[in-house]
């Protein structure tokens, strides 16, 4: 174990305070590309790129074409909690944890057994109809071909915030709260650069604040302890 993860780990175990604020790498290691490693979806030739497709405007004029991608490259089937998710879970059944925040919207931080989940961009896994507001299976959205619709004739739409859409703000407030009044704070998995998410980091004002990200981001000199590695193995040794 190198010399951060200890020091990680001697924190956590001092603590009963801990907020996780995470993105799409904590997904990576149990199969779901996030979107700007290497092997991520801006990497992958899409016919647009993946944030203009997820964009209210593009949902709304090309209906089509947002479905196969959302069927295509958002819903991984059979994907499971890895190491990172477990633990996360782990330290709030432990009373050490206080919330996880995550920007992802594939529900496998609940599939974990983490219960305080504040989900900034919503969940693949709820859906409703665009015009009429009733709720349906999502699996009429994350399955099938073409266009889903109501019995009222709109078309039902996954319960995710789209880029151009705001964030609701009862959920961002409790996750400005959280992160003001937490110990740590460990931001993993995102690259920071997705606001209003990323601008979370500025409500944090104590001095154990942790990156865990392979890549560097423009936030790492902030932090009091940067780990650039994968989430997964680094949390398992936790
Ligand atoms: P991003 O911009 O793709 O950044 C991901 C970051 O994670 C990159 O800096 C990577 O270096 C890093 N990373 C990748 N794998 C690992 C790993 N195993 N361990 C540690 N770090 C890793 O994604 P963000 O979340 O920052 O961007 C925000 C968008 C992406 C949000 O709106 C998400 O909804 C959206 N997204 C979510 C999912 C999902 O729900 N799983 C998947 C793809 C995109």
């Amino acid at each position: 174990m190198n010399s951060a993860v200890e020091t990680l780990k001697q924190w956590v175990a001092e603590s009963d305070n801990i907020v996780f604020f995470g993105g799409a790498g904590v997904s990576t290691e149990s199969g779901i590309p996030d979107f700007r490693s290497t092997d991520g979806l801006y990497s992958q030739h899409y016919k647009y790129p993946p944030e203009q497709i997820l964009s209210h405007s593009f949902f709304e004029a090309q209906p089509e074409e947002y479905f196969r991608f959302h069927r295509d490259k958002l819903v991984i089937e059979g994907a499971k909690p890895n190491a990172a998710h477990l633990k996360l879970a782990e330290w709030e059944r432990e009373g050490k944890l206080r919330a996880v925040i995550t920007q992802n919207i594939d529900g496998l931080h609940q599939a974990a057994g983490s219960r305080n989940v504040l989900e900034l961009h919503g969940s693949i896994l709820r859906a409703y109809c665009a015009r009429c507001g009733k709720k349906h299976p999502a699996d009429a959205v994350n399955h099938g071909e073409g266009v889903p619709r109501c019995s009222c004739g709109g078309v039902i739409r996954p319960d995710i915030v789209m880029y151009e859409e705001p964030l609701d703000m009862d959920t961002m407030q409790a996750a400005i709260n959280y992160i003001r009044n937490a110990d740590i704070l460990i931001i993993g998995g995102t690259s920071l650069v997705v606001y209003p998410a990323a601008g979370l980091i500025d409500y944090y004002g104590g001095s154990k604040l942790v990156l865990v990200n392979l890549a560097q981001t423009a936030q790492d000199s902030r932090a009091d302890l940067v780990i650039h590695e994968k989430i997964g193995q680094v949390f398992s040794q936790l």
